[in-house]
């Protein structure tokens, strides 16, 4: 099954194709020319929601399958900021490294070198016929001394619940075992094996 992926965020993109091996899995961008979504709902779900239609939408293709993934960190100290903000944490247009500084300095602030924090993602499913979502959560702690290169966003400043290196450290394969995304995918995928 063809199944097009309503993001431009292409660490998503590796780690959604690493996790579908079953699926031709195709973003957008490589059909259409990318596009400005605005994510203007209050939850993952919403948001994801909004991503997949637009892009279904917008192909103009009746058979296709569109996925969409909403995600973010929530940080306990910051009373879970930022949450369904972490793409925009440091402001419009930012990138993911000043995003992480941006939450490295906000627990600095409060005097902080941990929190407890987890991730959440929404996946998002839009066909012709149906909508679907399903979520998936990864818990651990950030730290305010980020490490390694590997994953993307904030990886390298989590922690998962019983490792002590970050998930910039650790290898792909960890993280393909134990995140939120990778949970919600497999919900995500029962569902499309349905289709
Ligand atoms: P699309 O909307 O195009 O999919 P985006 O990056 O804007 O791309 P989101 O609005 O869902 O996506 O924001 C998710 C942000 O949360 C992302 O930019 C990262 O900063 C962070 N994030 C989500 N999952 C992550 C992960 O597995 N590792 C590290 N950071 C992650």
């Amino acid at each position: 099954m063809k199944l097009v992926l309503a993001t431009s965020n292409k660490g998503k993109v590796r780690e959604i194709k690493a996790l579908c091996h079953d699926f031709e899995v195709i973003p957008y961008s490589d059909l259409i020319e990318e596009f400005e979504i605005v994510e203007d709902a209050d939850t993952f779900k919403e948001n994801a929601l909004i991503k997949a239609r637009s892009v279904f939408h917008a192909l103009q293709d009746p058979d296709v399958v569109v996925l969409a993934d909403d995600s973010g960190i929530s940080v306990d100290v910051l009373g879970g900021a930022p949450g369904i903000y972490s793409a925009r944490y440091a402001g419009a247009g930012t990138n993911d490294k000043q995003n992480l500084q941006k939450l490295v300095e906000a627990l600095k602030a409060l005097g902080v070198s941990e929190s407890g924090a987890h991730y959440t993602a929404a996946i998002a499913i839009v066909t012709k016929d149906f909508e679907q979502s399903v979520h998936g959560w990864m818990y651990g702690k950030v730290i305010t001394e980020p490490r390694g290169e590997k994953g993307f966003g904030y990886d390298p400043m989590f922690i998962p619940e019983g490792f002590s290196q970050t998930l910039g450290e650790l290898d792909d394969e960890i993280k393909k075992k134990l995140s939120h995304r990778s949970k919600a995918l497999s919900l995500a995928k029962t569902i499309l094996r349905t289709l």
